[in-house]
């Protein structure tokens, strides 16, 4: 019996380490030299998985013939081929397969995908390492018929060195199942109010590196005391620097514009430093100054743009440098709307902080799930603070320890991959999660481990409201309350409940002693649907609303510190099926999904400048 239980054990071990054979994360990828694998993939639709397991629905075995991972050529005339990849199916990468063709749209299953690439590595002791900026859900990756590992998880990135046997220098045979079902043990679950867009939807490069390499670092001022300000002459700043490989001498940092530079002795794997900025400009919405800072040893140098400043929760303010600041926000999904597709690319992350600014916002909510690095960087760039959260959304599986595993490895590498952003002000760790004592040690553990991680920033979650508190006063007090640094909560009334004049005698409140922010609140209206402003998805009531709320927002208490309303722009969503008004579409966005303002997006307007004069008054 025990062997037994020692065998299964034995086996368990063993599939999650196939399953979770990674390298360790490289960050930094923009600013690295690397090569693009982007562009058109070739691909087969594979709902029945016949490419993973053969006719007695076992996994075929690696040199399978007929699994999809290996070559397509026939050998011979009478090499019977099942398979085959050519340019007729093929997607571009990145990109969500839903929006390429129209028998996508509502696709959710296996699609192989596959590359064929030349390389040569530019020194023979270097080390080539695969880089997928996201994959939604599953990725299973292989090359040249070897398996090189797989991966969870939608959001994040995640990448798996090539061994020197497998790498070809000519026409290398690289395959990605991709798997987005919905399943009760992932993270998100299988409810979410958006649209589950599978595919490869973000970048994939090769990234080249010495055999001992700056695999990752953190760099940041010194935290003042409490309620301090940072000082921008002799600023102390601190950090480390994650050397993977044995590396020997001195790492060096540099920061050109303030001839500074310092070298730290390799004695570990991770250096750990502290240095004096002579003068610094507070990175700020205002300001957003980033500094060259290159990280170097003799053989690797990575080059980034950072921002220097201190945030923290201190008593019933937000310190931005020292400074409150009142967050101007709005939550955003990781979507274009017009073009019904998931957002990856510069130009997307523009088009949606463009509207962001037009609105007035000096914060975004990046709402669900982590965006792509676009977005944080160039929030970096053009001063949003950030709020950037892992989905774990609604009815997790908060029991399930493989669940909290998978939550806590996607916060992980979000924070791993945006630790030196200095927009990101705020860790989330979920959505209005149903509140029970499992649910508490779920989330207070994520949270923990975001601090442990990263104790430079607030971590938050967007919190439910009891709303039988007490007679006009809804209060936020889930027991999460006590562990997250600022009280966030989602709110609609006059949406889901009452009408939006209700607000005029609505008051909110927490019992916790901390900073209060809104992290939703919004109305849906079809855009181009005119109404008096009783009737429901018309933008006269979403006017309506907007206008009721944001007079509520004079009478709250003192510790209340901003609010990013829901949503920016209409998203998608199979939850959303009134054939007249929705048709599949989330309508509470201030912009419709074919980028018109509706009327509610003037009084969010009128209501941030005004938040924003009375600010540069005081
Ligand atoms: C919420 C959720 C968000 C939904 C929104 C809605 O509270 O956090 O994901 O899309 O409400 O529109 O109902």
């Amino acid at each position: 019996m025990r062997n037994q239980k020692f065998f299964l054990l034995f086996f368990a071990l063993l599939f999650l380490k196939e399953v979770y054979a990674q390298a360790p994360l490289i960050t930094a990828v923009p600013a690295r030299k690397t090569v693009s694998l982007n562009g058109r993939w070739q691909y087969i639709v594979d709902p029945y998985e016949t490419g993973f397991y053969d006719y007695r629905f076992k996994e075929r075995r690696e040199n399978d013939r007929e699994a999809y991972w290996n070559t397509d050529v026939q050998a011979n005339k009478t090499d019977r081929k099942e398979h085959g990849y050519v340019d007729k199916y093929s997607l571009n990468v990145p990109g969500d397969w839903n929006s390429q063709a129209p028998q996508f749209l509502y696709y959710e299953g296996t699609v192989w995908y596959k590359k064929s690439f030349d390389y040569q590595k530019s020194s023979a002791t270097n080390r080539v390492f695969l880089y997928f900026d996201a994959v939604n859900y599953r990725a299973d990756v292989y090359l040249n018929g070897k398996k090189l590992g797989a991966h969870i998880g939608g959001f994040t990135p995640f990448d798996f060195e090539i061994p020197d046997s497998v790498l070809k220098a000519k026409n290398n045979f690289l395959v990605v199942k991709v798997d987005n079902k919905r399943g009760a043990e992932e993270v998100p679950t299988v409810n979410t109010d958006w649209w589950n867009y599978g595919g490869i939807t973000r970048d994939v490069s090769l990234i080249e590196v010495p055999r001992a390499f700056v695999q990752d670092y953190s760099i940041h001022l010194k935290k003042p005391t409490a309620g301090g300000k940072p000082s921008t002459k002799n600023a102390a700043v601190e950090g480390w620097v994650k050397m993977n490989g044995q590396a020997t001498g001195n790492v060096t940092v540099e920061i050109p514009e303030l001839k500074l530079k310092k070298a730290f002795a390799v004695a570990d794997s991770v250096v750990r430093f502290e240095m004096v900025l002579p003068s610094v400009q507070l990175w700020s919405p205002e300001n957003p100054k980033l500094y060259e800072v290159i990280i170097s040893t003799t053989a690797d140098k990575v080059e980034d743009k950072i921002g220097f400043r201190t945030v923290e929760a201190f008593g019933k303010k937000v310190l931005l440098n020292g400074e409150p600041v009142f967050m101007r926000g709005i939550s955003v999904h990781g979507e274009i709307a017009q073009q019904v597709r998931r957002a990856y690319s510069k130009e997307d992350a523009r088009q949606l902080f463009s509207e962001a600014k037009e609105l007035g916002c000096n914060m975004v909510r990046l709402a669900h799930y982590p965006h792509d690095e676009n977005m944080t960087r160039m929030a970096d760039s053009l001063g949003f603070l950030v709020w950037s959260e892992i989905p774990v959304y609604w009815t997790i599986d908060f029991g399930n320890k493989e669940v909290y595993r998978k939550a806590e490895k996607q916060l992980t590498e979000m924070i791993t991959r945006d630790r030196n952003r200095a927009s990101i002000i705020i860790w989330s760790v979920g959505n209005e999660t149903p509140i029970s004592p499992v649910r508490t040690d779920f989330m207070h553990n994520l949270i923990s481990a975001a601090k442990a991680l990263d104790d430079t920033r607030m971590v938050s979650a967007a919190l439910e409201v009891n709303y039988n508190s007490g007679k006009n006063l809804n209060l936020i007090d889930d027991p999460l309350g006590q562990y997250v640094d600022l009280v966030a909560f989602n709110e609609y009334l006059g949406w889901y409940g009452g009408l939006p004049s209700n607000c005029r005698t609505t008051n909110w409140g927490t019992p916790y002693d901390k900073p209060l922010f809104i992290s939703e609140t919004g109305a849906g209206a079809k855009a181009g649907f005119h109404a008096d402003s009783m009737t429901i998805f018309s933008e006269e009531y979403q006017e309506w609303y907007y206008k009721e709320q944001t007079a509520m927002l004079q009478r709250m208490p003192e510790n209340f510190v901003g609010i990013s309303p829901w949503v920016l722009a209409d998203f998608r969503s199979p939850k959303r099926n009134n054939p007249v008004f929705q048709e599949g579409w989330n309508r509470k966005g201030l912009f419709s999904n074919e980028g018109k303002k509706k009327k509610a997006f003037y009084v969010l307007k009128a209501y941030y400048e005004q938040m924003r004069n009375k600010r540069q008054k005081k």
